[in-house]
This record gives structure tokens, C-alpha cells and sequence, in this order.
């Protein structure tokens, strides 16, 4: 399809591509950063990474939440994760590490940090939020926004649970679920400082 100006279709089609272009400009960013920091601390801190673009009905959803119809210039105002790249390490350390190592990356400009571990969602939620503009240079150099999520394997494993939970009910989620899923978040705050510590009386043997 070739791209004219003035053609909605076409637009939203271009800034989808768009949104493409700059999650793999920002997965190569994101992988260069971690080998290095692999390679000069001989230490991977990174367990995996996810990369995704926002699907449709998830757009909808958030969109529909702001009280604002699915169109372009809403996406682009309202939508600050279209691309969402998370970052599963294993020790708390290693996520303030990695957080340290993008706020300094030449590549990426910060724009907001959300930072769901010191100040937890009332869920239980915990997580660490970067927004960044990812520069794109086409025509015309543009700044894309991204949200990188940076969590530890354990805060992984209940936002994950809580996922598929949200996604069972339809309704509100039942305050029993709710009260027991909240109680597991503290369990898993509780056991990543216990495994953090448990890596550093690891390390002083070494
Ligand atoms: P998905 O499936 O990841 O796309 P804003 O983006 O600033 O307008 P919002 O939505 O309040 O507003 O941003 P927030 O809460 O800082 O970050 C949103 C993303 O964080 C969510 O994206 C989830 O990925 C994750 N998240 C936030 N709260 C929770 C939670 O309670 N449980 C779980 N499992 N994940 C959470 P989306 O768009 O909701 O979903």
C-alpha cells in the first residue's frame, strides 16, 4: 500500500509502521546496553526480555478508560506504551542497575519514571516504569514514546498471575481474590529481599 498523505487509513497504517521501526530501534538498544554491561561486569543481570506492540482491543480498552474515542491523534496523546519492551532480571539490585544503565543509554530520552517497588499500586503491583522517546529519523527526525518495564523474576511471576486473573472476570475481581493476591505481593517483596541477600553473601565467597 502505498503511503499518501491526507488518507486516514493510510496514516494509521504509516504509524503503525512507525511504531515498528522504533521498537526494533529500541530492542537494539536495549540488547547492545545489557551485553555490554554483561561483558564488563561478568555478570548477566537480565533473565529475559519481552517486546510487544499494544494490540487493538488493548488500545480500545485504555482509550475507552480515558473517556476518548480510538483515533490517531488520541493514540498518540493518550497512549504512552503503543511499545513496550520488559526487562525480567533476578535481584532487585540488578533493576536499579539496569534502570541506571537507560537513564544514561545516549540513545533514549527519559521522559517519566513510575516507580512501582518503592511506592507499590494498590493491587500490589510492583514493578519499575520508564517512559522513553525512542528518536526515529525518516523524512523527518520524530521522537516515539516507549514504555520500558524493568521487574524482577518474581514480581514477574504475580503480575503475570494477576494478568490472567484480571482476564477471568469480566466484572470487578472478588475481594477474597483480591485481599489473597495482594498478600502474595508482600510475600514476594519479603523473598526478593531474602534472595538479594542471599547474592550478596554468595558473592563474598567469591
Ligand atoms: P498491557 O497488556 O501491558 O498493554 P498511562 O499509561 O500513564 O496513561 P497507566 O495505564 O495507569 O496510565 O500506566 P501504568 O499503570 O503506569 O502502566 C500500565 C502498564 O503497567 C499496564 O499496561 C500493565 O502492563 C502494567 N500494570 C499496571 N498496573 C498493573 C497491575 O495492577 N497488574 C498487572 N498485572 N499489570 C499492571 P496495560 O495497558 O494495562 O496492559
Amino acid at each position: 500500500m502505498i503511503y499518501k498523505e491526507g488518507d486516514k487509513m493510510d496514516d494509521f497504517d504509516y504509524q503503525m509502521l512507525k511504531y515498528k521501526f522504533a521498537l526494533t530501534k529500541l530492542e537494539t538498544e536495549i540488547n547492545i546496553l545489557t551485553e555490554d554491561y554483561a561483558f564488563k561486569h561478568k555478570y548477566n543481570p537480565v533473565e529475559h526480555i519481552k517486546s510487544r506492540i499494544k494490540t487493538r482491543e488493548s488500545v480500545l480498552q485504555k482509550l475507552q478508560k480515558k473517556n476518548c474515542e480510538m483515533t490517531l491523534e488520541n493514540i498518540k496523546e493518550h497512549v504512552h506504551d503503543m511499545i513496550g519492551i520488559r526487562i525480567v532480571c533476578s535481584f532487585l539490585s540488578d533493576v536499579k542497575n539496569i534502570v541506571h544503565m537507560i537513564e544514561k543509554s545516549k540513545h533514549l530520552l527519559v521522559k517519566k519514571e513510575k516507580d512501582y517497588i518503592t511506592s507499590p499500586k494498590d493491587s500490589g503491583y510492583t514493578s519499575y516504569h520508564l517512559i522513553v522517546y525512542v528518536p526515529l529519523c525518516l523524512e523527518e527526525e520524530e521522537f516515539i514514546e516507549a514504555e520500558i518495564q524493568i521487574r524482577t523474576v518474581a514480581m514477574d511471576f504475580w503480575a503475570s498471575l494477576d494478568h490472567k486473573i484480571q482476564y477471568k472476570f469480566s466484572e470487578e475481581i472478588p475481594e477474597e481474590i483480591k485481599t489473597e493476591l495482594y498478600n502474595c505481593s508482600l510475600a514476594i517483596k519479603a523473598l526478593d529481599h531474602k534472595m538479594l541477600l542471599l547474592s550478596e553473601i554468595v558473592n563474598r565467597y567469591k
